[in-house]
């Protein structure tokens, strides 16, 4: 199904050699362990977990590895054979949150965050390769964190369970790198597992691992990468957390997860003199009620009635969040037009990835119908590739 440059997530065994041996070359001798996180493609549920909503992602065969080894002396050395610019070399007992941009910051952000809890944890060697696709909205950040922290919870034999793993880096990325995120994405990374979407209640961090096999039931489901990159988006992402916090205040609920799908018309009617607040609580609420129904369809075995709850919840991205952009809106719409049951951006918003519901039979026409339109709108040409519902995080080696 693979149609573009995504380096596809096979040769396993392979790549964690090639990132032992790197390892090897960079730090001058053989890595403790290798360690491995995936991307994700979120589901349903978008923007919801800030508001204590339901999300539904799967972690993506596409995955962060990092080769990794203890070190005594306190000193902290991150290499990246993605990245420019050599070792970074920090003291951990130095670490402190700044604006500190690059990479690097992910994982010194995840050592911070478990010497803050109070955790054991001393210096490191890591080196990572990632196939996860940068700034495409499939949760890169949260693979390098995720992967980060379960090699040290290995090598320092910390004991955390994934969950505890995924909050400690959900707290580096807001409190260390200054990007105030939900939990959905870590969550995804760490406790996702092969064949299933990830059901989070983000308030009490309640999980069900979904049976997701659409191969068994002649389905795909494309991940349209629009190579629009959603960096710039991040202003824009806590503003509109601000907005979610606000509507909650407004209607006296302690988030937007507490106001229930029958009584959105009061709520609304409440906001009616703030336009914008009225269509960001709009999106929530309705957003956690498509999660619910979703979760019903699966369960039920009705997989093909996916497709309309995806298409409503991008309408409601676009038109009450205002968070597509021309390139997702014409990526879902033309998947439509050629014959998917269903279509929406995923993950953060301003670009990114869609991702599209299709009959087995009809995955390639729509995949061609989508690259045939961006090249006639002379926008890049999208990455498309399968998302099959893979493992969360693991050692490897
Ligand atoms: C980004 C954030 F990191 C998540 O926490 C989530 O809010 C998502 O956007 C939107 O659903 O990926």
């Amino acid at each position: 199904a693979a149609h573009g440059a995504v380096a596809p997530a096979t040769g396993r065994t392979h790549r964690a050699q090639h990132t032992a041996a790197q390892f090897t070359a960079v730090y001058g001798a053989a890595p403790t362990g290798i360690w491995a996180a995936p991307g994700r493609a979120n589901l349903i549920g978008e923007h919801t977990d800030y508001n204590d909503g339901f999300v539904m992602p799967l972690a993506l065969p596409h995955t962060t590895l990092a080769a990794a080894s203890a070190r005594t002396d306190g000193v902290l050395r991150l290499h990246s054979g993605g990245a420019d610019g050599g070792i970074v070399e920090l003291r951990v007992d130095e670490l402190r949150p700044a604006p500190h941009g690059g990479w690097a910051a992910y994982p010194a952000g995840v050592v911070w965050a478990m010497r803050e809890a109070g955790l054991p944890v001393g210096g490191a060697d890591l080196h990572y390769e990632s196939t996860v696709p940068t700034g495409a909205g499939l949760s890169s950040s949260a693979a390098l964190e995720v992967v980060t922290a379960l090699a040290l919870n290995d090598l320092y034999a910390l004991g955390q369970e994934p969950q505890r793993l995924a909050q400690l880096a959900q707290r580096a990325e807001n409190a260390f790198v200054g990007m105030p995120c939900g939990i959905m994405d870590q969550t995804a990374a760490a406790c996702c597992t092969a064949g299933h979407a990830l059901f989070l209640d983000t308030r009490d961090l309640t999980r069900r691992q979904v049976p997701f096999d659409l191969a068994g039931e002649g389905l795909r489901l494309l991940v349209v990468d629009t190579r629009v990159q959603h960096e710039l988006g991040d202003g824009a992402y806590a503003e509109r957390r601000a907005g979610c916090e606000r509507g909650a205040r407004a209607l006296g609920v302690r988030a937007l997860r507490d106001v229930p799908y029958a009584h959105l018309p009061e709520a609304l009617a409440k906001l009616a003199d703030d336009p914008v607040v009225q269509a960001l609580v709009r999106h929530i609420v309705t957003e956690n009620h498509r999660v619910e129904e979703v979760m019903a369809c699966l369960d039920a075995g009705r997989t093909r009635a996916l497709g309309p709850l995806l298409t409503a919840g991008h309408a409601s991205l676009r038109d009450d969040f205002k968070i597509s952009c021309r390139e997702l809106d014409l990526a879902v719409d033309t998947a439509q037009a050629a014959g998917a049951l269903g279509a929406r951006m995923t993950g953060g918003g301003f670009g990114g990835s869609a991702i599209v519901l299709v009959e087995e039979a009809d995955a390639a026409a729509v995949g061609t119908a989508v690259t045939e339109a961006f090249a006639a709108a002379g926008y890049a040409t999208p990455r498309i590739f399968e998302a099959i519902a893979s493992a969360g995080a693991h050692r490897v080696a």
